[in-house]
């Protein structure tokens, strides 16, 4: 422990015997172990990057993995190398690789795991794991825990290699896993003695496998095109659904073509903001309470109809009561088979890659489709007309102290002034209010709490999104999001990546102003410590940290930190009494129909 071993690569000329000892004397033959493998085996397979955290048994892999050209990405708490992993499969398409020791690492790793399965983000968590006799027959080792059973029902699939010579079809398998059909996360099982473990480098190397085309095209059938065609040609009022699937598809062009050919207004779903920019003139953000229920044919491309889209009806969509469905047909473009009629009828169910489907729709729609009717474009334009000069003058006003519009107009600005930084995005009406207020202009800019509505992400995935991309990070956080991930603004420091953090401080979980019904001496259980500085956290580690009051000190330090890609947190102080209980969700909260 604590050296690197002596490397032997495949294909290295370095003798080893088993053990690890470099040879004496020429008798021994060319070996190489299992840390190797799976190293050559990731190469192999063009991945570049780890996030993870060291400690038994993986320490001497994340040395062996630096020291082959791996850029090995260390945290300070494996959830976050876990979303870092997994908002990085997001953006590249490529399996996000985490790495963390057994048990409670594997355990903290785990959430970060089950977020990328429930949001279709590619991503293969590889976790050291102790002595399989002992686990087995519980008889207490260290870190003793079945991960693998526990991983099961969390991720899209689950693998444990026992020997070296399985790592290269154990990795395939995982990528494989990940990123074809559905992506999603994928737990990879590596005893401890794996890694130990020697074999013949040369039979080493060619048990490993460059997995080809690891995520097929998927072509939809002509009449499933045919189908979606009809519908659409037919429509009076139809809608264009756009969802974070779209965005990982990197069909940017063709879906633009789509919906400018067709003339189709349309709505992003948050993280699906900028795969057109956000000022494009055929978007209904401005509308959605009206287009929801206007609509006669909706189409959802990579979207799904959950409790974002209020699972397709109910008020949103028209319907009398919470369970009606309005009377909408819906198209839907996805990867999953079954997804469809997951909460509603699909008419028009189109299976395939979204770039496949695409492109097939685009061919099937020919040259002499017609717009949508007149009346249908113009009715949304006033809507959308009405609410955008409401929020213009809403976020031209200065209260004092700031508010969340008033420091969000900030933003806004700086966001349109970069439109390659990547927007990261939690919280509650830090959430909200940012999504609605903020235009993107480019596709994957902008990466949030997803399908869970999970705090927690904020640092790992802009940790990642700087790594991946090398463009300016805006991280917008509530100030109790932001504890989730906090401590690793550390990291950003320490890799000194371009990473801008804002904390909307308003002294609490969604705000900072309930009172302890008793009196007693502990606050609210929404209320933290009144005027934090978190600005003070990042300085401890060499970063630059701001007090900001006021829209226009916001300002120069927004624009300070994008410019000298330093890591920067400013704590940008809101009125506490500002927001609303859990942000636009408020109606999910239960309420007693006990009377009080
Ligand atoms: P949002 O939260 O933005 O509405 P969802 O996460 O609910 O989006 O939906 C994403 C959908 O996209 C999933 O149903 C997933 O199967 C689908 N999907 C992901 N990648 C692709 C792809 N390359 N081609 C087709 N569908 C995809
Ligand atoms: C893993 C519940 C949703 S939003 C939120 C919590 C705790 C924080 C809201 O306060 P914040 O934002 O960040 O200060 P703002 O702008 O409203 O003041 N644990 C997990 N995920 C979720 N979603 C929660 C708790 C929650």
């Amino acid at each position: 422990m604590g050296t690197v071993e002596p490397r032997v690569a495949a294909g290295t000329d370095v003798k080893l015997i088993s053990g690890g000892q470099i040879a004496a004397n020429a008798q021994s033959q060319d070996v190489t172990d299992g840390f190797h493998l799976v190293i050559d085996a990731l190469k192999l397979n063009g991945i570049d990057t780890v996030f993870g955290l060291p400690g038994i048994p993986i320490t001497d892999f994340t040395r062996m993995a630096q020291a082959a050209g791996l850029r090995v990405i260390s945290f300070r708490h494996e959830q976050n190398a876990g979303n870092a992993a997994a908002i990085a499969g997001f953006m590249t398409q490529k399996p996000g690789i985490c790495l963390t020791v057994s048990a409670p690492g594997f355990l903290n790793g785990l959430t970060a795991l089950a977020n990328a399965t429930t949001n279709c983000f590619p991503m293969i968590l590889i976790s050291g794991s102790s002595e399989r006799e002992i686990v087995d027959l519980q008889q207490g080792d260290y870190e003793e825990m079945d991960q693998l059973a526990i991983a099961k029902p969390l991720a899209k699939a689950a693998f444990r290699v026992l020997h070296a010579e399985d790592i290269g079809v154990g990795i395939a398998r995982a990528i494989r896993a990940a990123v074809s059909g559905r992506p999603g996360g994928v737990y990879l099982d590596l005893p401890a003695k794996l890694f130990a473990q020697t074999m013949d480098a040369e039979a080493g190397k060619k048990s490993l496998i460059k997995v080809v085309d690891p995520a097929p095209k998927q072509i939809p059938g002509t009449d499933a095109v045919k189908r979606a065609v009809e519908l659409l040609r037919g429509a009076r009022k139809p809608l264009i659904v756009l969802g974070k699937g779209a965005a990982y598809a990197q069909a940017d062009a063709d879906i633009r073509a789509l919906i400018e050919k067709t003339g189709i207004p349309y709505l992003p779903m948050s993280m699906a903001k900028g795969l057109l920019p956000d000022t494009h003139e055929q978007s209904a953000a401005a509308a959605r309470s009206y287009v929801l229920p206007e609509a006669d044919v909706v189409m959802l491309v990579g979207a799904r109809l959950n409790w974002l889209l209020s699972h397709g009806k109910g008020k949103t969509w028209g319907g009398k009561t919470h369970k009606d469905w309005g009377g909408q047909k819906f198209i839907q473009i996805d990867i999953s088979p079954q997804e469809a009629d997951s909460n509603v009828r699909i008419d028009a169910p189109v299976v395939g890659d979204i770039g496949s489907c695409v492109s097939a729709l685009l061919a099937g729609i020919g040259s002499s489709w017609q717009n949508p009717p007149a009346e249908w474009l113009a009715a949304i334009a006033e809507r959308k007309n009405k609410n955008v000069a409401k929020m213009a003058e809403t976020l031209a006003k200065d209260p004092k102290p700031m508010n969340f519009h008033s420091a969000l107009n900030v933003v806004r600005d700086i966001v349109k002034a970069n439109p390659d930084a990547i927007l990261v995005n939690e919280g509650a009406n830090a959430l909200d209010f940012t999504r609605s207020i903020v235009d993107m202009y480019k596709p994957r800019k902008r990466l949030d709490v997803g399908t869970w509505g999970i705090m927690g992400i904020g640092m790992g995935f802009a940790v990642a999104a700087a790594v991946v991309s090398g463009e300016p990070v805006i991280a917008i956080e509530g100030d109790s999001a932001f504890g989730f991930s906090g401590m690793e603004v550390e990291t950003i420091c320490r890799y000194k990546l371009p990473v801008c953090v804002v904390v909307f401080n308003n002294n609490g979980v969604y705000r900072g102003t309930d009172v302890n019904p008793t009196g007693g001496p502990d606050v609210a259980p929404t209320v933290f410590v009144k005027g934090a500085r978190y600005d003070k956290l990042i300085e401890a580690f060499g970063g630059v940290g701001v007090h900001a009051t006021t829209p226009a000190e916001l300002r120069k330090a927004m624009e300070e930190a994008v410019h000298s890609r330093k890591p920067t947190l400013i704590n940008a102080v809101i009125d506490e009494a500002a927001g609303t209980e859990s942000g636009r969700i408020t109606s999910l909260n239960p309420t007693s129909g006990k009377k009080k």
